[in-house]
């Protein structure tokens, strides 16, 4: 690696996270009434791109989710959550 391509890679790999545009919203999804369904929501959730991550807790009803906001957001994935047959809103 050169000087100039050691001064960029530096540079972009500072630039990196602002690229990135990861996000993480806590969504409340009320209806889950076993303990099979955050299985469900889980998978509706992963299935959306740009969602890295799904994490589901049944007892709180909540599902955590880390998507890039490039690629979706919040609007899509409540309304994969619904389509599954769980509809969900933005936790407060
Ligand atoms: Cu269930």
């Amino acid at each position: 690696m050169n000087k100039i391509s050691l001064v960029l890679a530096s540079i972009i790999m500072t630039a990196a996270p602002a690229w990135a545009a990861l996000q993480t919203v806590t969504l409340s999804v009320p209806s889950m009434d076993c303990p099979v369904c955050p299985i469900t929501v889980k998978k509706a959730l992963t299935n959306v791109a740009g969602v890295s991550k799904a994490e589901v807790n049944f007892d709180k009803r909540q599902a955590t989710v880390t998507f890039d906001d490039v690629k979706t957001n919040v609007a899509a994935l409540t309304r994969a959550t619904t389509h599954a047959g769980y509809p969900s809103t933005p936790a407060k």
